[in-house]
């Protein structure tokens, strides 16, 4: 009896021990597949598809872009949500497309926040796996509930929809207030001077763009006549805070110092770094470093003043020993313009360069170039260098991110296309709606459809084609990349096939 107790007993221990095995079997296969690496997002802004080397440009060299881009995934059909910033910004970050929420437009400096403190957003997911997350640049997506007052601590902000840190410009670089602003607070700023914003009227008569031509260092050509700061007229109208005003030439080096000490301080843990560069939006403000370096006048010379600072980051991944454990994402949040509001020689000393690299249209267009954007993906000793013709877009990190660091957080509108992002696939997502100023069109396989819209169709002052028309375009992207042959009456069949999809992804 005592026996077949003992061996039940050890049959008992071995079943035991062969759940246990299974249990953790089941546990580190699990663990395969999620990996929290470093996550960087490097975005520029307005950088158009053919503004670097890696994508086809001849007359201006990117070396440090195209070494992510030559080492990791260069994405031929890679989008951003909309053809202008902010709504960018805000797919970018939340996964929800942007012509959901109609405030999601070119924002004034003096906007409030447009992302709900109770939306999930890639910042507070990737939070919520255990990542520090931190923001450095441009935000661009409001500060506030309303009225806000700069002198104090400004929130709702980037700390309050899921940055720890956050070192921001708060709006563009051609509006006011041109101060940085670290988790909220004006950084240098002296309290016995105050800063006042407005948007509608001017202060106690100071200077302006407008009237005061004869303080200009650089003109403006239309909008961007107001308080001028640094010899530059910007929109908006600021007073005070004359301590705490950023330098636009410094600018690239300061930001890449916040982004580079944000990386030296969280090596030991997982981070989230979202670093939103300046250039080459305007005033392209290069520091004299590299003034006339690529022969087109500052908008050339912020891109080289660009693609620098991004080598300069890399050495500090490489440095701190972490390039190996970190995914970087490299892209733009809309396509190139050249006059957009001061006289800066872009157009003239533009010379064979093609920055929206053969798409037709560009910023604020619903034509290719509005939306269609560099886009890369490198992760050194992980991703293996592929081109790939997979159609991803921005909105797509929310799902994607979550996937691969092991969150069940996802939105509707973004798709897991973490595979296509490393490059273990060529197949992305199978449609994507396009916005321009809450005007859409899809993009689905490689087919495009701008349904009919009122309105102009020429934007005459940045001289930029919008893709507007009264009549359906329907183009095959892939055979006709510049958009030169509208199918809509020849290919009636397709035509309604898009129309029908359309309809179904706008829920009209
Ligand atoms: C426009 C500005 C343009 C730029 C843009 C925003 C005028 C006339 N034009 O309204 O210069 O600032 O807004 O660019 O003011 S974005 O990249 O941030 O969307
Ligand atoms: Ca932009």
């Amino acid at each position: 009896i005592h026996k077949f107790y003992l061996s039940l007993l050890i049959l008992f221990a071995f079943s035991c021990k062969e759940t246990n095995k299974n249990i953790q079997n089941d546990i580190s296969k699990e663990a395969d597949t999620i990996v929290q690496p470093n996550i960087v997002v490097i975005y520029l802004d307005d950088l158009g598809y053919g503004d670097i080397s890696a994508n086809g440009a001849t007359e201006i060299n990117t070396p440090n872009i195209d070494n992510l881009a030559n080492g990791g995934v260069r994405f031929t059909n890679g989008y951003a949500t909309s053809a202008t910033c902010t709504p960018s910004r805000y797919g970018i970050l939340t996964g929800v497309y942007p012509w959901r929420n109609k405030d999601a437009q070119i924002l004034p400096g003096t906007a409030p926040l447009i992302i709900s403190t109770n939306q999930m957003t890639v910042p507070k997911m990737l939070k919520e796996q255990g990542y520090a997350t931190g923001i450095v640049g441009k935000w661009h997506l409001g500060l506030g509930t309303g009225h806000v007052n700069w002198n104090e601590r400004v929130s709702p902000g980037p700390n309050e929809v899921g940055f720890d840190y956050s070192y921001i410009m708060a709006a563009t670089q051609d509006r006011v207030p041109t101060v940085y602003i670290k988790d909220g607070h004006v950084d240098g700023l002296d309290p016995n001077d105050p800063i006042e914003i407005d948007y509608s009227k001017n202060y106690d008569n100071q200077p302006t763009g407008k009237d005061n031509p004869e303080l200009l260092n650089m003109k403006w050509h239309h909008g961007h006549n107001n308080s001028i700061v640094n010899g530059i007229p910007r929109i908006g109208f600021m007073k005070g805070g004359e301590d705490a005003k950023w330098s636009d030439v410094d600018m690239a080096d300061h930001f890449l110092e916040k982004a580079q000490a944000y990386v030296k301080d969280h090596k030991k843990e997982p981070f989230f770094l979202y670093y939103a560069l300046q250039q080459p939006h305007v005033p392209r403000t290069p520091h004299p470093r590299f003034v006339g370096k690529s022969g087109m006048g500052p908008r050339g010379d912020v891109i080289l003043e660009a693609d620098w600072v991004i080598g300069e980051f890399m050495k500090t991944l490489e440095n701190e020993g972490i390039l190996e454990n970190t995914l970087i994402v490299f892209t733009s949040d809309n396509g190139p313009v050249l006059n957009d509001g001061y006289y800066d020689d872009a157009v003239e000393k533009l010379g064979k360069h093609t920055p929206a690299g053969g798409l037709r249209g560009g910023k604020y267009s619903l034509f290719d170039a509005g939306t269609h954007v560099p886009f890369i993906t490198y992760w050194k000793g992980t991703i293996k260098p592929t081109v790939s013709e997979a159609l991803v877009c921005q909105i797509d990190l929310l799902n994607s991110l979550a996937s691969l660091t092991g969150s069940t957080q996802k939105t509707d509108d973004s798709k897991d296309i973490i595979d296509a992002l490393l490059g273990k696939t060529k197949s992305g997502r199978t449609d994507l709606i396009l916005e321009a100023s809450q005007k859409t069109a899809l993009r689905s396989g490689d087919w495009i459809l701008i349904p009919p819209y009122e309105g102009s169709s020429f934007n005459d002052q940045v001289k930029i084609e919008l893709g507007v028309s009264e009549a359906y375009q329907l183009y095959n992207i892939k055979e006709d990349r510049a958009q030169d042959n509208n199918l809509a009456e020849t290919n009636t069949e397709k035509l309604k096939e898009m129309i029908t999809t359309y309809e179904k992804l706008r829920g009209t």
